[in-house]
């Protein structure tokens, strides 16, 4: 069954636009699975104090992948991308969260879903609400309240590429 499956991407590299690019072209390259949309880019301050700024965005996903095979997929993905600089950018190079994954609540040791810090990461719902505006999470939250107890504060929206 094909599933809509939305996922947060984010990387603090000297050059992260071009991570999150390359993130979302093998995204689009994996089995079963079609992109449906990328949000506009975003750039903010870490949460962690001393670090780079983050880029993130958020990109809709459909897939017949199941949730695990997904969050495979999706951690290769990072290790590809991550391996050669943990040793000198740090420990995340390129995150990549499954945010939600159709209406499904998920709750594994590996994984669940919707992400646990995503209420509280205006980082990760305003692309999401560019995306998906009238979203509503599998509790019944609607993505428009939250957005409501979550200012746009010290987010800059990148311009789309040409
Ligand atoms: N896991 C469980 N649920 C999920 C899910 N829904 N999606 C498990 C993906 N993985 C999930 O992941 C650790 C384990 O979480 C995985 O093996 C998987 O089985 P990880 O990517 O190594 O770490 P994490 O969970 O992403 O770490 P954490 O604590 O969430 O890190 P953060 O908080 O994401 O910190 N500031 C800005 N502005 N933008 C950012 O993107 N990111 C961080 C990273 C800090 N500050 C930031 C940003
Ligand atoms: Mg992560």
């Amino acid at each position: 069954m094909t599933e809509r499956a939305y996922i947060g991407l984010g990387s603090n590299l000297a050059d992260p636009a071009a991570q999150l690019h390359a993130a979302l072209e093998a995204m689009a390259a994996l089995p079963g699975s079609q992109l449906a949309g990328v949000s506009p880019f975003y750039v903010s301050d870490s949460l962690l104090p001393g670090q780079p700024r983050y880029t993130n965005a958020v990109a809709a996903l459909d897939t017949d992948l199941a949730p695990l095979a997904l969050l495979d997929a999706l951690q290769a993905i990072e290790l590809d991308q991550g391996r050669e600089r943990l040793e000198r950018w740090g420990p995340r190079t390129l995150d990549l969260d499954i945010l939600l994954f159709g209406s499904q609540a998920i709750d594994v040791p590996r994984l669940q879903v919707p992400h646990y810090h995503m209420h509280a990461r205006a980082f990760v719902l305003y692309p999401l609400a560019d995306l998906a505006p009238d979203l509503q999470l599998p509790d019944g939250r609607l993505l428009s309240q939250m957005l409501g107890d979550c200012p746009f504060v010290g987010l800059e929206r990148l311009p789309a590429p040409e």
